[in-house]
């Protein structure tokens, strides 16, 4: 017994650390179970790469169906060319028609997987997350979706387009949506490059690239509302692309502008106290054409958007991607898109 002693101590001691362990794993699993559909933000991390995952959903989908034969690997496709054979010369024929359906989108763009695509004969040059703030517009989504597709499939881009719905009837809050889209979505894939895209405008010229450059780059120089002038110096709201670092680097969006108005000029505040500069496209190319609304109830003009703006140099380093709260009621996954809906709470008074 004498012997005995410590090493059955250490056995009991192995075999309580045995069952702890055991019951860690088990919480862990129940608690995973239950996180599946309610999630709570904010994230931790230290870097945009730290919230990614590696593989694109078609080369799941390639592991899962192929042969070796079959196999198409990343490595086995050569580059996009640097400008797609693709791209349609001039405006683009636009069409709005009533009768449009899902159903018609959906079958006139078999190669989208659960609202991914990526080129079949090339590797894309970009993978792009395009994010669509959305509520109750379900007619210019259906129109949008409509042209976008085809569009970006003409660019030979591996993207994805994420539609974030903002749940319950609290003020509208654009710019946190587009926070959201952007932590969501790098929870699927290691995108380069975000388009943050209203859901009311339809881009009119191919050229029109939705890739992200070396700075900020703004899409929407003009509008048929506008006649196509930019709205406004330094304007930099409607279509806007930043890649993954860029707008890391600017903490992303406020998550303060409830309401219409302010949100865009914020981002661009933050843009430039990081010294970046936004480039825009030709005027003749940059060109969209927005699908006539009014002003929705529940996006009423921010009567406080001037007082934020004169704060966000000294508050941007808080408010932002590393404060966004929010749960995530559902997350499905639509032939067309993937369908974000989030509560993300109200303004405070
Ligand atoms: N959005 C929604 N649902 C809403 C509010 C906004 O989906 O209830 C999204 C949508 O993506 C939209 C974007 O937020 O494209 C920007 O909102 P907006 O299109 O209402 O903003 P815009 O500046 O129009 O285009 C403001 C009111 C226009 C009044 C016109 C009167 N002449
Ligand atoms: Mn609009």
């Amino acid at each position: 017994m004498g012997f005995c002693l410590p090493v059955c101590k250490v056995f009991r001691r192995g075999k309580y650390l045995f069952l702890f362990l055991i019951s860690l794993s088990v919480l862990a699993w129940i608690a995973n179970l239950s996180g599946e559909t309610m999630k709570e933000a904010p994230v931790s991390f230290a870097t945009p790469q730290a919230l990614v995952k590696g593989e694109s959903l078609r080369e799941k989908l390639n592991a899962l169906t192929a042969t070796p034969d079959r196999l198409i690997t990343p490595a086995a496709k050569e580059q996009c060319p640097e400008e797609s054979p693709l791209l349609r010369k001039g405006a683009v024929k636009l069409s709005f028609e009533s009768s449009l359906k899902l159903k018609d989108v959906e079958s006139d763009n078999k190669a989208v997987i659960e609202g991914e695509f990526e080129p079949s004969d090339c590797t894309a040059r970009q993978s792009v997350a395009i994010l669509i703030p959305h509520r109750g517009r379900e007619k210019h989504l259906l129109y949008l979706l409509h042209h976008l597709h085809p569009f970006l499939q003409r660019q030979q881009l591996h993207y994805a387009i994420y539609i974030i719905q903002q749940a319950g009837d609290a003020t509208f809050n654009r710019a946190k949506l587009l926070n959201v889209g952007y932590l969501e979505a790098l929870k699927d894939y290691s995108w380069d490059c975000f388009i943050f895209h209203d859901v009311d405008l339809v881009p009119e010229n191919d050229h029109n690239l939705y890739f992200c450059d070396k700075q900020p780059k703004h899409l929407v120089v003009g509008r048929n509302a506008t006649g196509y002038k930019l709205r406004y110096k330094g304007y930099f709201g409607g279509v806007t692309a930043m890649n993954r670092d860029q707008f890391f680097q600017v903490n992303g969006f406020s998550n303060n502008y409830w309401g219409w108005g302010g949100e865009d000029d914020d981002l661009r505040v933050r843009v430039e106290l990081q010294k970046m500069k936004i480039v825009r496209p030709p005027a003749d190319i940059a060109r969209y054409t927005m699908v006539f609304h009014k002003r929705d109830s529940g996006n009423q003009i921010n009567k406080d958007r001037m007082r934020l703006l004169g704060r966000t140099p000294l508050v941007w380093r808080k408010d932002g991607l590393n404060s966004c709260s929010y749960k995530t009621m559902s997350l499905e996954r639509l032939p067309l898109y993937v369908n974000v809906t989030v509560d993300i709470g109200k303004p405070l008074s």
